[in-house]
């Protein structure tokens, strides 16, 4: 049952060529998104996996950056907000795009794709752009520290989590003026607030209005977009071997990378966001900090501690993940990125545990079946009673729960 729902979901929300998130609320291509779906498709159809991947490289800027969404030119401007007239902007292909990224676990999708069917000229058709991806973000977002900045909340993919307030509370917001959409689909009291749409919207705006080369008042480096970053770099040098090139940049820049975060990021319990314009932690209780569980790099004692974290803090023993840790000031068991569990940040961490502690994955794996059993392919999921938010029938839900169970 939940196998044909997910089927059903992923060739419903397939668009030619892309796959939406979810068709009312999000009718567009997302970046972070796609390699998801992908990973999901891969398992289904190797080929639609393909085709997602290189859709949304398409996109790609001729600076390397990789646009959070590609909009699509038949859907009306009004049918979300923000949309192309406010990003104003176009790729060198033509398409719409926004002027922000996402994380890019692109390389692990190529990845999990071609493993499902090698298709050699397919890695070395994508090759380059994920190259390309990397180099900008080195290139524009790289610290001294040698970890990678984001410079909106919406390029963490976590948009609201209670890690950003406080680096929001220094954003004067002036953003005002706008209709959102997200309010005639889902309740406000599963969304962000408007106080949050303003500020996302002034540091939008400033952004864009550098060309998309000075950010505004948000700097931060994410743990899930750095492991995201040195996980990609991982899998450029097993995509290096395969294709006769050399894997050691990318050995050696996944290994500097896994060593900084552990270096400025981890507070000895959990990976911590950095606010670079402070230069402090900003403590939080986010599951994002977990995610460093992906790198292979990563040190056993560190991948222990975050372990420990997980089950005291997150209740990693009792199925889904919260992502935000229920103890914790801000936690919110139904808004959006402030608590809800969701099925993509359950299956990075199900993904870092599986060879670790396959005793812990297993029922990781279970609570994700069991939250999509009890109520269907939703975009976020009440960490304790397992009811469902947000949209209905939405992509990647259907695509990692197929993964969970091939
Ligand atoms: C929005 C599409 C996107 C995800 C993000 C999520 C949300 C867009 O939806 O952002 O309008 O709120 O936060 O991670 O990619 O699914």
């Amino acid at each position: 049952m939940i196998l044909r729902d997910a089927v059903r979901v992923l060739v419903n929300n397939w668009d030619g060529g892309y796959t939406v998130p979810s068709r009312r609320l999000y009718p567009h291509q997302w970046s972070w998104d796609s390699a998801f779906i992908a990973i999901g498709n891969a398992r289904l159809s190797p080929r639609r996996a393909r085709t997602e991947l290189l859709s949304l490289f398409g996109a790609q800027w001729r600076d390397g950056r990789v646009p959070h969404i590609v909009f699509n030119p038949k859907v009306a401007e009004a049918a979300y907000f923000p949309g192309p007239r406010f990003w104003g902007v176009h790729a060198p292909s033509g398409s719409a795009t926004s002027g922000i990224v996402q994380p890019p676990v692109h390389a692990l999708a190529v990845w999990k794709t071609y493993q499902a069917e090698p298709d050699v000229a397919f890695l070395r058709r994508i090759h380059p752009r994920l190259v390309a991806q990397q180099e900008f973000l080195r290139a524009a977002r790289r610290s001294a520290k040698g970890l990678i900045s984001i410079v909106h909340p919406w390029e963490s993919g976590m948009d609201n989590s209670p890690a950003w307030d406080e680096p929001l509370r220094a954003v004067e917001p002036g953003g005002t003026g706008f209709v959102r959409k997200d309010l005639d689909t889902v309740s406000s009291a599963e969304r962000p607030t408007d106080r949050d749409y303003e500020r996302y919207v002034t540091l939008a705006l400033a952004y864009r209005d550098s060309g998309y080369q000075r950010h505004g008042q948000f700097q931060v480096e994410d743990p899930l977009f750095n492991a995201a970053y040195a996980l990609a770099e991982h899998i450029l040098a097993l995509i290096a071997r395969e294709i006769g090139l050399d894997p050691g940049p990318h050995e050696r820049e996944a290994e500097a990378t896994t060593e900084a975060m552990v270096d400025h990021l981890f507070d000895g319990a959990l990976f911590q966001p950095r606010d670079v314009r402070t230069g402090r932690l900003i403590s939080s209780a986010s599951a994002a900090g977990l995610t460093p569980l992906l790198l292979p790099e990563l040190p056993g004692k560190v991948a222990d501690a975050l372990i420990d974290t997980a089950l005291d803090r997150f209740a990693l023993k009792d199925g889904v993940l919260p992502s935000y840790a229920p103890s914790a000031p801000g936690f919110d068991a139904a808004r959006y990125w402030r608590g809800p569990s969701w099925i993509n940040l359950d299956w990075l961490v199900w993904q870092g545990l599986k060879d670790r502690r396959p005793e812990l994955a297993g029922p990781l794996a279970n609570g994700m079946l069991c939250a999509a059993a009890r109520s269907g392919l939703r975009e976020y999921f009440d960490p304790f009673t397992l009811s469902g938010h947000g949209s209905r029938d939405f992509s990647w839900s259907a695509a990692l729960v197929l993964d969970v169970v091939a």
